[in-house]
């Protein structure tokens, strides 16, 4: 099998370019970057010295950052889902709307859930603050532009989608979605029923109780 995934269940990225891969039935190697195993971790700095993850490697080419790994994965070893539309103008809206989930969604509840990690005299809570804010806006934005839409770009299942997904299941569990967003919502649920989020969420199960902030018993 030449695609391995250095990737951790429970991490949001990682669900991210697992979704991609669980769509099209992509055969490919799981390397789980446990703590524990630093002969693992090891192999993971010497091809990332970035040491963020997912990291893919096809027969010794290295892929970093969900969004590419998806966009390579499309180009490499298409299947039967086109996660990046062929035509150029929905791909750029796909590619917009993916933005949109890494930078205003997953980077704030990055933020509030790293925050929690360190000691309190280190906390920052205006950055914590701040962070909140953005969700808050992030959700108003997304609720509006939902409100015709099954999927967030193009008309169809797409990276953007992939995207979405781990963000607003951890988003919710950070700064939840208050219910007057009911396009959020919705959506949120229709990610949450799509099989290759599914299954990557019962792959994540187990590892629950390492949330920073408390899992809640849902979802
Ligand atoms: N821009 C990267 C972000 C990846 C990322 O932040 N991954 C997290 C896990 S969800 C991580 O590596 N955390 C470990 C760390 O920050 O040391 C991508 O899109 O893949």
């Amino acid at each position: 099998m030449s695609l391995k995934l250095y990737a951790h269940p429970f991490s949001s990225y990682c669900q991210k370019a697992l979704i991609a891969l669980y769509e099209n039935g992509t055969p490919f190697e799981f390397r789980l970057l446990a703590h524990d195993d630093p002969r693992i971790m090891a192999e993971f700095a010497e091809l990332w010295p970035i040491r963020r993850f997912p990291v893919l490697v096809d027969s010794g080419r290295t892929v970093m950052e969900a969004t590419i790994i998806i966009e390579y994965l499309g180009l490499h070893y298409p299947g039967p889902v086109a996660l990046v539309p062929a035509d150029a103008r929905a791909a750029l809206d796909v590619r917009g709307m993916d933005r949109f989930f890494d930078n205003y969604i997953s980077t704030p509840v990055q933020k509030i859930v790293t925050d929690r990690l360190r000691p309190e005299a280190e906390r920052d809570t205006r950055g914590v603050a701040e962070a909140r804010a953005m969700l808050d806006t992030a959700y108003a934005w997304l609720d509006k532009t939902m409100v015709d839409r099954e999927w967030a770009a193009a008309g169809s299942f797409s990276l953007a989608d992939c995207a979405a997904a781990p963000a607003l299941f951890y988003a919710d569990w950070t700064h939840a979605i208050d219910p007057k967003f009911t396009q959020v919502r919705a959506y949120r649920e229709r990610l949450l029923a799509r099989p290759s989020f599914a299954r990557a969420v019962d792959e994540a199960r187990p590892y629950r109780p390492l949330f920073p902030l408390g899992a809640p018993e849902r979802d």
